[in-house]
């Protein structure tokens, strides 16, 4: 049987990291619904990411866009976020919301717009050298549309190129994370599409490069555990972008569309060592809550991510590693179901209560006035959102 403290010790001490986009409004092509008391500056997500911290316990820190996040002084977000209880985590770059990348970025045809790219890339870096960033996340919406369009591997030259760049400026302490998806905006080809492109960019960058997940970026029926442990196993899993998808990038909550995709995920991650604070994985959110309530929805997320990671623990390893020795299909199989039908919920509340916290967060959060308070104080101004 797995014991019991242990798995105990390892839900307290697991980490999530929020997107401060995640507090901004957010929508579709369609049409974004605003709502009241969204935050109208990178400060006031950091107020609702501290909410989130508060009654989780679990979420100290927040990842930065940038330029949606942009400030004259990063030190002082950071003091922000510190006085809040709170760290900044990955920045994520944008280079894709700018006329001069309709036919890409690092991987354009013209030298020129490759040079504007990369100096943005290298702004992150001297934005994460005063936050104290570890982590830099490079999602390029690079690709094309139609077959000859452009050349493919010289734009994995270009990409190749520009990515070198930035390992080089990297400090001891901070990586770089590469971030795969299989197509949009691109629709014929993407220029990073799967984890074998990005794993060989990485792969010849070097130690600071790392693998990032974002479990929504994968062809339907692709089995994500398998990647995660082929790339824990290589020592290049950086970390997830964690959210649900049911038709492609959907960003909906994590655990929301597939709970038992996620203890999958996690019983990888776990048995190949990467629950371990050592490992360096990062357990991000990315998400975009449309039409349901910012705070809470990222609490709930929150929780999701624990209750997946505590069925994960509890599979009982002894009796799994002798079925499986005993070539015992049926019983291999259901000793990783009992541990994903136990109901971890209430074990979760008694973690919460021993670190002084309420056990029912959201409820907690919708006890604490704070939704009301930010309703009327968040008045004028532009409200900041996926996109501003
Ligand atoms: C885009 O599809 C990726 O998931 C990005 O990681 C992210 O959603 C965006 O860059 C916001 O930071
Ligand atoms: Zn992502
Ligand atoms: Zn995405």
């Amino acid at each position: 049987m797995p014991d019991i403290t242990a798995v105990r010790t390892a839900l307290a001490d697991q980490r999530v990291e929020t997107p401060s986009w995640g507090y901004g409004n957010s929508g579709t092509r369609f049409k974004v619904f605003a709502q009241p008391g969204v935050p109208r500056t990178p400060r006031e997500k950091l107020d609702d990411a501290a909410k989130v911290h508060e009654f989780t316990g679990v979420t100290p820190r927040v990842a930065l866009h940038i330029p949606w996040d942009e400030v004259d002084d990063y030190t002082a977000l950071a003091a922000h976020a510190k006085d809040r209880g709170l760290e900044l985590g990955a920045i994520n770059a944008n280079v894709f919301q700018d006329d001069d990348y309709r036919l890409g970025s690092v991987c354009h045809p013209d030298a020129a717009v490759r040079r504007k790219a990369l100096a943005h890339l290298m702004e992150c870096v001297d934005i994460m050298d005063a936050t104290g960033s570890r982590d830099l996340k490079l999602w390029f919406a690079d690709g094309t549309n139609y077959p000859g369009q452009d050349d493919i591997t010289a734009r994995q030259d270009r990409l190749a190129e520009a990515l070198h760049a930035v390992h080089e400026r990297l400090g001891e302490d901070q990586r770089m994370l590469l971030e795969y998806k299989f197509f949009e905006p691109a629709f014929y080809t993407t220029d990073v599409p799967d984890w074998g492109t990005a794993y060989a960019h990485c792969l010849k960058l070097g130690a600071k490069a790392q693998v990032v997940v974002d479990t929504g970026h994968h062809a339907p029926g692709t089995n994500i555990e398998f990647i995660v442990a082929v790339l824990l196993r290589e020592g290049k899993l950086g970390g997830f972008d964690f959210n649900s998808r049911f038709y492609a990038d959907d960003d909906l909550m994590v655990g929301a569309a597939d709970p038992f995709q996620l203890f999958r995920i996690l019983r990888e991650v776990i048995k190949n060592g990467g629950l371990d604070p050592a490992a360096g994985v990062a357990f991000m959110l990315d998400q975009c809550h449309n039409i349901e309530a910012k705070i809470p929805a990222v609490i709930r997320s929150v929780m999701n991510v624990q209750e997946a990671t505590a069925k994960a623990l509890l599979v009982d390893d002894e009796a799994l590693a002798a079925a499986q020795a005993a070539g015992d299909v049926l019983a291999s199989n259901a000793v990783l179901m009992d541990a994903y039908n136990t109901d971890v919920r209430p074990l979760l509340a008694e973690i919460r209560e021993e670190k002084g916290l309420n056990p029912d967060p959201v409820a907690a959060y919708r006890a604490s006035g704070w939704q009301e308070r930010i309703v009327a104080e968040r008045v004028g101004g532009e409200q900041a959102g996926w996109g501003a």
